[in-house]
C-alpha cells in the first residue's frame, strides 16, 4: 500500500472519520463501516488530509486548472488541497457552490474564482457516484470543463454493471476519478490490525455483495 494511503487510514482511524458497526447509507444500504469526512475537524488533521489528496494527485499526474468544492463537505476538502498545493508551488484558483441560490448580496449558487478552464473536483467519497454527477453538471452548466474527480474514499461497490460506481463515472464522462483509497486498502488495513479482527467479516461479506469485480 503506498505511503499516502497509509497515511490517510491511520489518520482517518485516530479521528474516527473511518468507523466500523452498522450504518445506514445514503442509498438505504446497510454498510459495516462508513466514512464521515466531518471528523477531520481541526487545523491540523486538515492539513495532513489536505497533503494525502496532494499527494495521491501528483501520483497520477492529472493536470488541471483550477479546484471545485461542492457543497458542504467539499468545502473544506477543496480548500484543504488547494493549501497543500499552494505550499508545493502551485497556487490555483478554487470555487465552491451554495446548495441553496442567494437572491441578496452577490447573490447566486457559486462562490470563489470564476469557474474556467479544466476543473478538478474535490469531494470526500462515491458510493453510487450521484453527489459527483450534480458537481459535473453544475460545472458544465457554468460553461468550465470538469477534468477529474479527487476522492478521499472510493467504497468501489458495484454501479449498474459489475464495475464500480466511480468506474462508470470516469466512463461515461470521460474523466479520471482519483481516490487516496479504496474498500480494498480499508480491507488491508482491517486485516493489519488485530483490535479490528471482528470488523473483518462482515467487511469481506459486505464486498462479496456489493463490491465491483476489479
Ligand atoms: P453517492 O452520491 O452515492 O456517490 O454517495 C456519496 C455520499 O454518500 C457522500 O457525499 C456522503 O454524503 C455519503 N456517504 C459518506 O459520507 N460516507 C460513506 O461511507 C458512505 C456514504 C453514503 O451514504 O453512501
Amino acid at each position: 500500500m503506498s505511503d499516502h494511503r497509509q497515511r490517510f487510514l491511520a489518520l482517518a482511524a485516530e479521528r474516527e472519520a473511518l468507523r466500523f458497526g452498522s450504518f445506514t447509507l445514503k442509498s438505504g444500504r446497510s454498510s459495516p463501516y462508513f466514512f464521515n469526512a466531518g471528523r477531520f475537524d481541526s487545523g491540523m488533521a486538515l492539513a495532513e488530509l489536505g497533503e494525502c489528496y496532494a499527494d495521491a494527485l501528483e501520483a497520477s499526474g492529472l493536470d488541471f486548472d483550477m479546484l471545485f468544492g461542492p457543497a458542504y463537505k467539499g468545502i473544506p476538502l477543496a480548500t484543504a488541497v488547494a493549501i497543500a498545493l499552494a505550499r508545493r508551488g502551485r497556487n490555483l484558483p478554487l470555487a465552491f457552490n451554495r446548495k441553496e441560490a442567494k437572491t441578496h448580496g452577490e447573490g447566486g449558487q457559486l462562490m470563489g474564482a470564476p469557474l474556467a478552464g479544466r476543473v478538478l473536483i474535490v469531494d470526500d467519497v462515491i458510493t453510487a457516484g450521484t453527489a459527483v454527477r450534480e458537481s459535473l453538471s453544475l460545472i458544465r452548466a457554468a460553461g468550465a470543463t470538469p477534468c477529474g474527480v479527487l476522492i478521499a474514499l472510493d467504497r468501489q461497490e458495484r454501479g449498474t454493471g459489475r464495475r464500480s460506481a466511480a468506474q462508470e463515472v470516469a466512463e461515461s464522462e470521460e474523466i479520471p476519478v482519483i481516490a487516496i483509497a479504496g474498500l480494498a486498502d480499508v480491507l488491508a488495513y482491517t486485516e493489519r490490525d488485530a483490535r479490528l479482527a471482528d470488523h473483518l467479516e462482515p467487511l469481506r461479506r459486505y464486498r462479496a455483495e456489493f463490491g465491483c469485480d476489479g
